[in-house]
């Protein structure tokens, strides 16, 4: 947990007044208020040495940017002018090098197992920056540092950058384009181009160049007021599939909050709990190993809010139910099925893709009233269990006292990964199928009962536990049955919150599998529609036609 202070922009322009000191005041604040901020390990934040820059940026630039803490007025002015919304303050040099070097040291701490995962607080953003500009309010780009940083000192073979910030980090994608070790995805305001910062690459064909063809990965929302509903079906149906397929071993957020209801930016209706819950989704990844870092986020009350969620799901906490998941919109699933057409050929998990090209609807806002101030309740209070795990155990079974992570940082055995040729279809199920249904189900009680014969070895079982605590609460009852001891440990290490270890790079999912996992998600997507990814409906068997209704049973599931 990091928090800096970056002074005022100095040269007031109408298009910078958003991005103000009060920004991480009002959220350090909120942290300290509902006591998070105590719960935190705080870090101590260093300068971005040359050397760190230059990971990302060029000598050039670097050495303009140093000589703007000495220019005059006028000389800033014109310095500023050669780039898009952005403003130079005689010490936002100064700032922005503590600003990448805060990001750094997160990843230290991270990486060498001093904190599990962390957030940093920092102005000036950085995902717009690129290798020898300034924009949009960024000086140097805080996380493509971060990502080179990591890969280097640490040997880090792959990081995901998740992107959640509402413009598109351009600067993060010209960075990692052709790079295959970074798979960067951004969800980003898009309007067919028409939103900042208008640029072509930002839509759904922008997929990476050369070798790094497939691991970019851009969302375009042509429409505002998106909800909680569009964002989980991005991650449910996209995100998340691709994430667990490329097995990172660090992931990076590119947290901006400007995505979130109320912000006059991104015009969206995502309320703040919702970034409780994409944060836990990408919890299991990489071991646990998370970084967030501030990008955007100009409603105080919005972001304050949602940082709070964030920094709470990070702490362990149990995610708030989620609000109002009503399904998809027309606009958000046309932009889902772009992108999952685009990808299908770079990733297994997306093969089976719907290939159908269907018109493209051009949508007229729906929203309209972007002037209106936006309401939303305050999230309700997140409680805090005293006791997160209880077991009951026959006699003879050890309990998992202390509960001991389970070895995370080992690499799986490639013998025993062989021998999980259908991980990647049960994984399939899980986030395409089982995930958006129990999230539009809503449950206030999961309850997981792993059959002696399932077959699943523990870290699949220690994902799926994993990932279903982010519903009802966090209140779930496993049962287990007897000649399953050597699990006990494992599952209880899972629901005491510790992460997953990784899957390991899954291969292609039997066709059989997707076939059957499909085919059911087709015959539920008329009732659910979490489970939709093209806005096309024509193809819908009603369910009435199949005798299925609202209550699934895990057996019809997974059969
Ligand atoms: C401003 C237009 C003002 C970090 C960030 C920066 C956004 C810059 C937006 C520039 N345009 N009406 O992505 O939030
Ligand atoms: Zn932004």
């Amino acid at each position: 947990m990091i928090q800096i202070q970056a002074f005022e922009m100095f040269l007031s322009s109408p298009a910078c007044k958003i991005e103000v000191p009060e920004r991480l005041t009002v959220s350090h604040e909120a942290l300290v208020q509902s006591g998070l901020a105590d719960r935190c390990v705080s870090i101590p934040v260093r300068e971005a040495t040359d050397a760190d820059i230059l990971l990302v940026h060029s000598e050039e630039y670097l050495e303009a940017v140093k000589k703007t803490p000495y220019m005059t007025l006028e000389d800033l002015k014109e310095f500023t002018l050669q780039y898009g919304d952005v403003y130079f303050h005689p010490n936002i040099y100064h700032c922005a090098k503590l600003a990448a070097g805060a990001a750094l040291q997160l990843v230290d701490s991270v990486m060498t197992g001093k904190v599990r995962n962390g957030m940093a607080l920092v102005r000036p953003p950085g995902h717009h920056s690129m290798r020898s500009a300034a924009s949009g309010f960024c000086v140097f780009n805080n996380v493509a540092i971060a990502a080179r940083y990591a890969k280097q000192k640490y040997g880090v073979k792959r990081v995901l950058i998740v992107d959640w910030d509402i413009h598109h980090g351009q600067g993060v994608q010209y960075s990692f384009e052709d790079d295959p070790s970074v798979l960067y995805f951004s969800w980003h305001r898009y309007e067919h181009q028409k939103f900042w910062p208008q640029l072509r690459e930002s839509d759904f064909d922008s997929v990476g160049k050369n070798k790094g063809v497939g691991f970019n990965i851009n969302v375009p929302w042509n429409k505002v007021g998106m909800q909680n509903s569009d964002y989980l079906s991005i991650f449910c149906h996209l995100l998340l599939p691709v994430a667990y397929e490329f097995n990172p071993d660090l992931v990076l957020v590119c947290a901006g909050f400007d995505s979130a209801i109320g912000d006059p930016e991104g015009e969206m209706c995502a309320t703040p709990d919702i970034f409780a819950h994409l944060t836990h989704l990408l919890m299991n990844l990489a071991g646990g190993k998370l970084c967030a870092v501030l990008e955007g986020g100009y409603n105080l009350t919005s972001l304050a809010q949602s940082v709070c969620q964030t920094v709470q799901t990070l702490l362990g906490d149990p995610a708030p139910p989620p609000a109002n998941l009503d399904g998809p919109c027309k606009s958000a699933l046309d932009s889902l099925h772009c992108v999952r057409s685009a990808h299908r050929q770079y990733w297994s998990c997306l093969k089976h893709a719907e290939e159908e090209e269907e018109e493209k609807t051009l949508d007229k806002g729906e929203e309209g009233n972007s002037i209106e101030e936006k309401v939303w309740p305050e999230p309700p209070k997140r409680v805090t269990p005293t006791i997160r795990t209880a077991v009951v155990l026959p006699d003879g079974v050890t309990c998992p006292d202390g509960c001991k992570r389970f070895s995370s940082s080992e690499d799986l055995d490639p013998l025993i990964i062989s021998k999980l040729n259908d991980v990647s279809g049960f994984m399939h199920a899980v986030l395409g199928l089982l995930l958006p249904l129990a999230y539009e189900y809503d449950p206030t009680l999961v309850l997981l009962v792993r059959m002696s014969d399932a077959g699943l070895c523990e870290i699949v079982w220690q994902q799926l536990t994993g990932l279903l605590q982010g519903l009802a609460q966090g209140h779930m009852l496993v049962l287990m049955q007897d000649g399953e001891k050597e699990c006990v440990g494992p599952t209880a290490s899972s629901l005491l919150g510790y992460p997953a270890p990784s899957l390991g790079q899954l291969p292609a999912p039997l066709p059989e599998d997707v076939a059957s996992i499909e085919s059911l998600r087709h015959r539920l997507k008329a009732d659910w529609k979490l489970l939709q990814t093209t806005g096309d409906f024509t193809t819908t068997t009603a369910a009435s036609d199949i005798n299925m209704t609202h209550n699934v049973t895990s057996t019809e599931l997974f059969k």
